[in-house]
C-alpha cells in the first residue's frame, strides 16, 4: 500500500498515546473540581455530547453506571437533553443539585451551546470537557478542562474521542472515590498500559491492512460488543459511515440472536466484527456467539485480548480503559478501507467539522 504517513488522519491516529498522556495528567484537576461539586450535594449527573463526543460521554460514564452510587446518572445526546430532559431537571434542582458534564471537541456545537445555556439558567452546575481553548464551552461552563493536544487538523474525531472518553472516565472515577466507593483501579498503571497498547496497535498496521483488503467486498459492517465495549462499537460504526461511506451498525453482542440473525440471508454482503474482553463477565458467552456465527456461515472476526482472537488486542488492564484500545484498530480499518475504495480520507465528503445550526 502507498505511504500512509502522508495522510493527516493517519498521523492523528498514531498520536493517541500522546493524547492519553496529556488527558491522564488532568486527573488531579478533575478530582479537585469533583470535590467542590460533590460538597454542594449533587443528586444527579448528566453526561452530554453530540456524535463521537456523545459516545465518549457514554463510555466515560461506565464506572458510574456499574457502581452502587446513589447519584443518578444519565447519558444523553445534547439535542435529547435539551428537548426532553432540561424541563425535568429544572423542577428538581431545588431538591438537590444537578450536574451536567458537556463533552465537545470544538466546544461550539449548536446543541451543546443551547443545552449549556439552558442548564445554567436553571441552576444546573456545568462542566465542559473540550479540545478547544477559548471555545464557547470553555468560556461559559462553570468549570472547564481543555486538552489542547487533542484538537485535530482533520475533520474526523479520533484522538479527541480517546481524550474525551478518558476525561469522562477520570471524572467518573473521581466521583466514585469521593463517595468512598472502591473502583479497584491503579490509575497510573492503567494509563501506562493504555499508552503501550495503543503504540503496539499502531506498530502493527500491516495486519489491519490485511483485514481491510479481505473485507473490501462487503457492503455493510455490524460491530457486536457487550457492556463497556458498546460505546466504541457505536463510535466505530459512525466512523465506517464517515470515513469509508459504509453502512454499519452497532449491536449489543448477545442481542444478535434477537432478530439480527435473519441477515444470514444476505451474509455475503455483511461483515461482522465481534469485540470481546476476557475480563468481561459475558466473555465466555460472547465467544460462544462468535463460534456459532462462524458455524452458521457468517463472515465474523473476533477482536479480543483472548488468544483465540482473529485480531489480538494487546490489553492486560481492567475493563474501564480497555475500550480506548479497541477503537484504534477499527479506526485504521475504516481509514484503509476508504483508500482501497478510492477515496481520500483527508477530504471527507458531506460532513462538517462543527455543526453550528440545528
Ligand atoms: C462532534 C461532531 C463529530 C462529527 C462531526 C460533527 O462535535 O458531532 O462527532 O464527526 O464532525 O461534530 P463536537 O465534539 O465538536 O461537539
Amino acid at each position: 500500500m502507498e505511504d500512509l504517513s502522508k495522510y493527516v488522519v493517519f498521523s492523528e491516529m498514531t498520536q493517541l498515546p500522546r493524547v492519553v498522556e496529556a488527558s491522564g495528567n488532568k486527573y488531579s484537576v478533575i478530582e479537585g473540581i469533583a470535590g467542590e461539586l460533590m460538597s454542594d450535594g449533587i443528586s444527579e449527573v448528566y453526561y452530554v455530547g453530540c456524535g463521537s463526543s456523545y459516545y465518549a460521554a457514554l463510555g466515560g460514564a461506565m464506572p458510574l453506571l456499574r457502581s452502587p452510587l446513589n447519584t443518578r446518572t444519565f447519558i444523553q445526546p445534547a439535542s435529547e437533553f435539551f428537548f426532553y430532559y432540561i424541563d425535568l431537571i429544572g423542577g428538581r434542582v431545588q431538591s438537590g443539585g444537578s450536574l451536567a458534564v458537556f463533552f465537545s471537541r470544538s466546544g461550539e456545537t449548536k446543541e451543546v451551546v443551547l443545552a449549556l445555556d439552558e442548564s445554567r439558567k436553571r441552576g444546573v452546575k456545568t462542566v465542559g470537557f473540550t479540545c478547544s481553548e477559548g471555545s464557547y464551552l470553555d468560556r461559559n461552563a462553570d468549570y472547564s478542562i481543555v486538552v489542547e493536544e487533542c484538537f485535530e487538523e482533520g475533520v474526523y474525531m479520533t484522538k479527541s474521542f480517546a481524550a474525551l472518553y478518558l476525561l469522562g472516565t477520570l471524572a467518573s472515577i473521581a466521583i466514585l472515590r469521593l463517595n468512598n466507593i472502591d473502583v479497584n483501579i491503579d490509575l497510573d498503571r492503567e494509563l501506562r498500559l493504555l499508552k503501550e497498547a495503543l503504540a503496539n496497535v499502531s506498530s502493527g498496521v500491516k495486519a489491519l491492512e490485511h483485514i481491510a483488503v479481505k473485507t473490501i467486498g462487503k457492503r455493510a459492517f455490524a460491530i457486536l460488543a457487550p457492556g463497556n465495549l458498546y460505546p466504541v462499537a457505536l463510535e466505530a460504526s459512525l466512523k465506517f459511515k464517515e470515513i469509508s461511506y459504509t453502512f454499519s451498525e452497532a449491536i449489543h453482542a448477545l442481542e444478535f440472536r434477537h432478530g439480527h440473525n435473519a441477515l444470514l440471508e444476505r451474509r455475503s454482503e455483511l461483515q461482522l466484527i465481534v469485540l470481546s474482553l476476557s475480563e468481561d463477565p459475558s466473555h465466555e458467552k460472547n465467544m460462544s456467539l462468535y463460534r456459532e456465527l462462524v458455524e452458521k456461515g457468517f463472515d465474523a472476526l473476533l477482536f479480543s485480548n483472548d488468544s483465540a482472537a482473529d485480531y489480538f488486542i494487546p490489553w492486560s488492564g481492567g475493563t474501564y480503559l480497555a475500550p480506548i484500545t479497541y477503537i484504534l484498530p477499527l479506526y485504521y480499518i475504516t481509514f484503509l478501507r476508504s483508500i482501497l475504495l478510492g477515496y481520500n480520507p483527508d477530504k471527507p465528503l458531506h460532513i462538517s467539522k462543527v455543526v453550528l445550526s440545528i
